[in-house]
């Protein structure tokens, strides 16, 4: 039987990217983009579109009763940054969205769910270096805590239901064809847009934060792999630690200043971000993604910041 996939959030940064994949896999027919806000170009000329609001389950019973999807790809949520903006909006969509998901993928038998976690569910008191697949977790954000509680309902729905929900703990992913939305990692995807347009960034982290980062290119590449890996090979059913590369704003500045010698950067001071960033790990172990689905990272910094910068100095035409 063909796949019949649903995108939940197909206009964000990830689902951008994560249709074109997949329909270029499966597709265009076959994959369903799905948002609560109009799509892109790219998107609505490409293949059907459907307006979806994660918090009105009817509209998601309709969706699903339309196009008895296969596959249910569920990547609307609220981030970190903005998450601590509007903490009652974050909980309610990022995991009330979730559990209606979950709820329908049951109920219309769903074979596959995919549902994006995060290294933000990690805290102050995880380990910092090499953050294990399990340790302590205490995360300090809203949308750390809904991660991990929802984390906890990809478990459950599997083990109470049979559900074959797979998850990512995605590091902060960079990318060029769609804007970020309210995170703290934003700032490596904003410096580069800023060393093109200005030839200079300031960077709402210090120069010292180390975090876990991913090409987008990486994190689509592992999203499809674990998907198509076969259940019994699934060893993971809360979420998979996934790593690509860590850097600090200042070693990502040295490597655009190896492109463009003339760049600058400086850093604020006191912003709100810097304290969700100081909560996070610095590095990641994902030594069980690697066992069992075979996870190779290909971009390292100097190839990312190469490729961020050729791409974005083409779309922005300069
Ligand atoms: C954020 N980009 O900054 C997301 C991500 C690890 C960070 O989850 O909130």
């Amino acid at each position: 039987m063909s796949e019949k996939i649903l995108v939940i959030g197909a206009n964000g940064q990830i689902g951008t990217e994560l249709v074109t994949a997949l329909r270029n896999q499966y597709g265009a027919e076959q994959v369903i983009a799905s948002d609560i806000n109009n799509p892109a170009y790219a998107i609505r000329n490409s293949g059907p579109f459907e307006f979806a609001n994660v918090l009105d389950k009817e509209n998601l019973h309709h969706l699903f009763h339309k196009h008895q999807p296969t596959q249910v790809y569920l990547l609307a949520a609220i981030l970190s940054a903005t998450g601590e903006q509007k903490p009652k909006l974050a909980w309610d969509l990022n995991m009330n969205g979730l559990i209606h998901v979950l709820d329908l993928a049951v109920e219309f038998g769903t074979a596959k769910v995919f549902w994006p976690s995060s290294i933000a569910v990690f805290g102050p008191n995880s380990p910092k270096q090499n953050t294990p697949q399990y340790c302590i977790m205490d995360p300090n954000t809203v949308y750390g805590f809904s991660k991990l509680a929802g984390e906890r309902w990809c478990e459950y729905y599997h083990a109470k239901h049979g559900l074959d929900v797979r998850s990512i703990r995605y590091p902060g992913i960079i990318s060029w064809k769609a804007a970020p939305g309210g995170g703290t990692t934003d700032y490596a995807i904003h410096i580069f847009y800023e060393a093109l347009k200005t030839g200079t960034y300031q960077s709402f982290l210090s120069a010292n934060t180390m975090l876990p980062m991913m090409y987008m290119y990486d994190a689509i590449r592992a999203t499809l792999s674990l998907m198509e890996a076969p259940a019994e090979n699934i060893s993971i059913r809360s979420s998979y630690n996934l790593a690509g590369m860590s850097f600090t704003p200042a070693q990502l500045a040295e490597q655009i200043k190896q492109q463009m010698p003339d760049f600058s950067i400086s850093y604020a001071d006191h912003d709100p971000r810097q304290a969700i960033a100081d909560s996070w790990p610095q590095s990641i172990d994902d030594s069980q993604a690697k066992t069992d689905w075979n996870w190779q990272p290909e971009y390292d910094l100097k190839r990312l910041t190469e490729e961020m910068l050729k791409n974005l100095k083409n779309s922005l035409n300069l």
